[in-house]
């Protein structure tokens, strides 16, 4: 061989290899890339499917300004933070069942972004997911969503562009609506989350290695190495806002979870029992619990009754890494001694409360429902050459990920089987879905939700009705997991999505 041949395939492979790295890399800068073939193409747009109109329900107007804020997390420690109304969590937004709901956006940062309503089941243009159901919001431009507040419970919002970055950074907050009538006086919302405050934020891209040199076998090792920070609505250790309640009150206390990491709290033994996981009612079974373990994304409402005088401590599992950090304290009068937030003791966890086991008051389904769609959703981590740890769906990363393609009133089963060493806390759009087994076992009592907590080896049988026509999400919601591929499409025959990835919106779901 001569040289010139010699010469013309290495460039050859070179060009190769470059191209293929162009194409691993799906959300790089503003390259316009395609969504899978079926979301854009067939029948109507989704933005001529047919939204809610306000009728005669109460309008409750509401206005968010996306603006970076310098957020003091405790007396030593302050982030950049970007921010719904210049707070962390953002403005909250508390509305009562039946009411029509118009969120005004108006973007202040020098990014886009836009608002993802999790868990509401709404019209799917409302859905806030930039390239699939909008343009992201650019800089100085506004956007409102609208939509009826359907079902009582606990929901948040939070930006859906380029999430891992703008969640972790703050744009989140919660939303709840409230039942006409109220069963409890006393009614809080905690938003658990976490911050890398005194460390750079460590990228997924290098951690390959390292994280296999220090697994844990909990599920969490990237997120225990990325974060150094726990916080409850924007404050950490003593700065965490005290919760009022006298002797023998009861209160319903909303958990939502909008880190990336898995957090276990406490309570007084005997002192709390679970009202709802993701906005569905679960049913009281008399099984006593002092632990509720609460997974990225997911909500979870308690009744909590102050049994004693004096001060009580909800929080983290002391076994949990910087669980120091992560305790409300309950207060009577507000004299209760608690100037060194380490002195709080939180009791040990005797018994974990998974929140999947009670089995909600409302099913989807009597029984296990005969399926028109079957879809076999295998969780695996994997690596990118030049972009790190992927995490994947069937071995692909999104857009190339298999989409789970419905029609209007299929049923559909989705088994989904985790294969790698770290939690998937897996979240649909826009639909509930009945849990229906864990690890082939049936469950006497299934439960109702909208994200499942699938840990290392565990696999999970969950149906849906396809009932919401549009195009939705289903991904892992540790976005930093999501942010590299672990995304899927649930597609309805007969609609596509006008948007696109990237281009001159920078879209990034
Ligand atoms: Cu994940």
């Amino acid at each position: 061989m001569n040289r010139k041949i010699i010469g013309s395939i290495l460039i050859a492979v070179l060009l190769g290899f470059g191209v293929w790295m162009f194409f691993q890399s799906p959300f790089s800068g503003s390259t316009q890339q395609s969504l899978p073939a079926g979301v854009q193409q067939d029948g109507v747009s989704i933005m001529d499917l047919e939204t809610q109109k306000a009728g005669n329900r109460p309008v409750k107007t509401f206005e968010l300004k996306a603006k970076e804020t310098i957020w003091k997390i405790n007396e030593s420690k302050e982030v950049e933070a970007w921010t719904y109304n210049g707070k962390v969590p953002g403005e909250p937004i508390h509305v009562t069942e039946g009411d029509y709901v118009k969120v005004r956006l108006k973007n202040q940062l020098d990014v886009p972004v836009t608002i993802h309503w999790h868990g509401m089941i709404l019209p799917n243009q409302m859905d806030g997911v930039p390239g699939l159901t909008q343009d992201a919001v650019q800089p100085g431009d506004t956007f409102t969503y609208e939509f009826i507040a359907n079902d009582a419970g606990t929901y948040w919002y939070h930006s859906h562009q380029h999430s891992s970055k703008q969640v972790d950074k703050g744009l989140y907050g919660p939303l709840v609506i409230e039942e006409k009538s109220k069963k409890f006086e006393k009614d809080k919302t905690f938003i658990l989350d976490e911050w890398a405050v005194n460390q750079e934020k460590q990228s997924l891209s290098n951690m390959g290695g390292m994280m296999m040199g220090s697994m844990s076998g909990d599920g969490e090792a990237d997120t225990k190495q990325m974060y150094d920070t726990l916080t409850v609505n924007g404050k950490s250790g003593s700065a965490i806002q005290p919760l009022e309640l006298e002797a023998g009150e009861t209160a319903r206390l909303r958990f939502v979870n909008a880190g990336y990491q898995r957090h276990r709290l406490v309570f007084p033994k005997g002192s709390m029992k679970v009202l709802a996981t993701d906005a569905e009612d679960v049913k009281q079974v008399g099984e006593s619990i002092n632990t509720l373990e609460i997974a990225p994304g997911e909500r979870i409402d308690v009744a909590y009754t102050k049994e004693k005088k004096g001060l009580e401590v909800i929080g983290e599992d002391p076994q949990l890494q910087n669980a120091d950090q992560m305790k409300i304290p309950v207060v009577s009068n507000g004299k209760e001694n608690m100037s060194d937030g380490n002195d709080l003791n939180v009791e040990t966890a005797s018994s974990i409360g998974s929140g999947t086991s009670k089995g909600s008051e409302q099913l989807l389904f009597d029984k296990v429902p005969e399926t028109d769609v079957s879809y076999q959703m295998d969780l695996s981590m994997g690596m990118n050459m030049g972009e790190g740890m992927a995490f994947q769906i069937n071995d692909k990363v999104f857009p190339d990920t298999p989409m789970i393609s419905v029609e209007e009133g299929d049923i559909v089963k989705v088994k989904i089987k985790n294969t790698g060493m770290l939690n998937h806390p897996m979240h649909l759009h826009g639909h509930r879905f009945q849990v229906q087994s864990r690890n082939g076992k049936p469950y006497d009592a299934p439960i109702v939700k909208d994200l499942i907590h699938v840990k290392p080896g565990e696999t999970y049988t969950v149906y849906f009705k396809a009932d919401n026509k549009g195009e939705w999400l289903f991904h892992c919601h540790d976005n930093n997991h999501a942010d590299r591929g672990m995304v899927t499409i649930v597609d309805y025959e007969g609609v596509y999505s006008p948007f696109g990835l990237g281009g001159e919106n920078s879209n990034q779901p």
